[in-house]
């Protein structure tokens, strides 16, 4: 039986893509590094300093910072990421995720978020969604993050539930990985061809109601 749903957030909750790919085009032409929406693709999901690893890597220059030098860098995007991250607001939930929230929470199910995003928190509290959430999964505190299993475990640990007590929700290949290496029912936001590992797989998040959610993974 389900008693537990574990948020990814970006993608799945609201999608701060578009404000990532400003921040990090920002200081990429700082570094006279050319990235385009295209690219910011590949950057979904996974974290900061593997983002940063894979622009500089984009145009060989990953030999040529220390590592001091990329937290430094890191740092810069992540200041002008969280000047864009204040303008969010309730109305930049994902369409139909409001009501799941609030469908699940007078279900009584439990719900934890599993980003890899460290802003997590502050984006929750801008989006008014904090209160119904059970806890957030630390990223700093993981060993390895997606497709590792371990954050979507710690979320079931924070809900102090069985992992297949839980389904997992993701938008990124990887998460979905990670969903099910956690033995968890996995719910996949996005194309067929990009999801195609998910158990449920939704185009839109519109498309995700807890009814259907729990009747796909009762199944
Ligand atoms: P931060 P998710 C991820 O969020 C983003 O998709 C990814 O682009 C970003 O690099 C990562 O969070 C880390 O974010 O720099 O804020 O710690 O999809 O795991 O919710
Ligand atoms: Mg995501």
């Amino acid at each position: 039986m389900i008693k537990g749903l574990i948020f990814d957030l970006d993608g799945v909750i609201t999608d701060t893509a578009e404000y990532h790919y400003l921040a990090w085009k920002s200081l990429a032409e700082k570094l006279d590094i050319e990235i385009d929406r295209e690219f910011n693709e590949q950057l979904k999901g996974i974290s900061r300093m593997e983002s940063l690893d894979l622009i500089l890597k984009h145009s060989n220059k990953e030999k040529d910072y220390t590592e001091e030098e990329k937290v430094e860098l890191a740092t810069q995007k992540n200041d002008e990421y969280k000047e864009y991250i204040k303008q969010i607001t309730p109305k930049d939930l994902l369409p139909g995720i409001d009501q799941l929230l609030k469908d699940a929470k007078a279900k009584g199910l439990g719900m934890a978020l599993a980003s890899a995003s460290k802003n997590g928190p502050e984006i929750m509290k801008r989006l008014e969604i904090e209160d119904l959430f059970d806890g957030i999964v630390d990223p700093a505190s993981l060993h390895a993050g997606k497709p590792d299993p371990e954050i979507f475990v710690k979320g079931a640990e924070i809900l102090g539930l069985d992992t297949s007590e839980c389904v997992g929700l993701e938008d990124a290949e990887a998460g979905v990985e990670a969903i099910n290496a956690a033995n968890m029912f996995s719910v996949g936001v996005g194309s067929e061809a990009a999801m195609h590992k998910a158990d449920y797989i939704v185009k839109d998040t519109n498309e995700l109601t807890l009814e259907k959610i729990l009747e796909e993974a009762g199944k």
